[in-house]
């Protein structure tokens, strides 16, 4: 199957896309800072979203102590392999396939991804992926549901806890999802989203259950509970971290950033300079599978024939947008990139 390289040479420092959505809006972007200056905003806190979280952390940390000392080591991988399974659904499905269109997949890989996000509890597809598009679109403005500006804890977690800003609404407006609503299987997804949830976590506690005797509360613990709660530090870290410590090789003026060690543990999405410079590169990089697990996963479905149409930069691109870098990663002349 080949690579579908992109004609990239209108790429510049705020890049144009061709039907991904994702272009930066750097003029809203100004404009909504200059009204944020003179508009004092006042956070409403979702007290029942609070409760919940801790919760669950509670829950977590019982889990996480029970699935190092306590629970069989049956039921120690299959937590990791379930976990391992949700997060590469929300990497190489939520983000990379369906909000960034960045290739396309058939039904199989389509409804795999969508029960392991499904497993991994991040909201539905549709509603996932709508914000995602507006943190790509007014990244690091009051339109970015988790805007880094507005501090570490909020973009890690905080957004969840807290009312939306009015002009993440009044901005996620314009975004067309028309394309995501006309998939049947997140369609389905959202409609009986609850359900299917209830339906997943009963299945992730019933296996250790039924085949090897976990006890119950074990099986909840640290299938259920500390799964979600490891998973979705994981991915909050994407937002909170690869946001704030690291290097800036493609653009400095972002805040998002490169870091190989927080990037393999997340299945290659903490090569965040490159992503929010290039979001619509199904690697989210310009490696091939360096501390990129879903890369290596696509690239397996493509081999396979289920996956298609993967798109990349040209490498002239990458090298010329550089320029536009700390210099943290040399430029080379084309032919010695890879
Ligand atoms: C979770 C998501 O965890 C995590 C996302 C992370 C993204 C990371 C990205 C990085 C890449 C991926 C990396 C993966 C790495 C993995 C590594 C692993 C090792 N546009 O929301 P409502 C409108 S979720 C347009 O109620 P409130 C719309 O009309 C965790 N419109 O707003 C909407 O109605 P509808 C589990 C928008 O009342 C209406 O507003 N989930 C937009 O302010 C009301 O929306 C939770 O905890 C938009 N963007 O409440 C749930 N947004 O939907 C938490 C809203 O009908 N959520 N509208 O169209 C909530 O309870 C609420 O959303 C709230 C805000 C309290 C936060
Ligand atoms: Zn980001
Ligand atoms: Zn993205």
């Amino acid at each position: 199957v080949p690579f579908q390289h992109l004609n990239m040479t209108e790429i510049q420092h705020v890049a144009k896309w061709d039907d991904c959505y994702l272009a930066t809006e750097a003029k809203e972007i100004e404009e909504m800072d200059e009204e944020a200056k003179k508009k004092e905003y006042k956070v409403e806190i979702v007290w029942t979203n609070v409760a919940i979280q801790v919760a669950l952390h509670v829950g977590g940390i019982i889990g996480l102590y029970q699935w190092i000392f306590v629970c069989s080591w049956k039921t120690f991988f299959w937590t990791l392999l379930m976990a391992f399974y949700g997060t590469n659904s929300i990497t190489a499905g939520a983000h990379r396939l369906w909000t960034h269109k960045s290739y396309k997949a058939n039904f199989g890989v389509r409804l795999f991804y969508m029960i392991g996000d499904t497993i991994a509890i991040q909201n539905d597809v549709i509603e996932w992926a709508r914000d995602h598009r507006c943190h790509h679109k007014w990244s690091d403005s009051d339109g970015d549901p988790h805007n880094i500006k507005r501090g570490f804890f909020f973009a890690h977690m905080g957004w969840l806890m807290v009312k939306k800003h009015p002009k993440v609404k009044e901005m996620g407006a314009k975004i067309d999802m028309s394309d995501l609503e006309a998939d049947p299987i997140l369609a389905f997804q959202r409609k009986h989203y609850y359900k299917l949830i209830v339906l997943c976590q009963f299945f992730l506690w019933v296996v250790p259950v039924y085949f090897w005797n976990e006890s119950m509360l074990v099986a909840f613990y640290v299938a259920c509970n500390w799964r979600l709660v490891g998973q979705l530090h994981g991915t909050w870290f994407i937002n909170s971290l690869a946001h704030t410590y690291g290097y800036k090789p493609f653009d400095t003026k972002i805040t998002p950033v490169e870091n190989y060690f927080y990037s393999f543990l997340a299945n290659g999405e903490a090569w965040h300079n490159y992503h929010h410079t290039f979001p619509q590169d199904y690697r989210a990089s310009e490696y091939m599978w360096k501390a990129n697990f879903s890369a290596f996963m696509i690239d397996c479905f493509a081999y396979m024939g289920w996956v298609w149409d993967r798109k990349t930069m040209s490498k002239e691109a990458i090298e010329r947008q550089k320029a536009k870098g700390d210099q943290s990663r040399p430029i080379t002349t084309a032919a010695h990139v890879d």
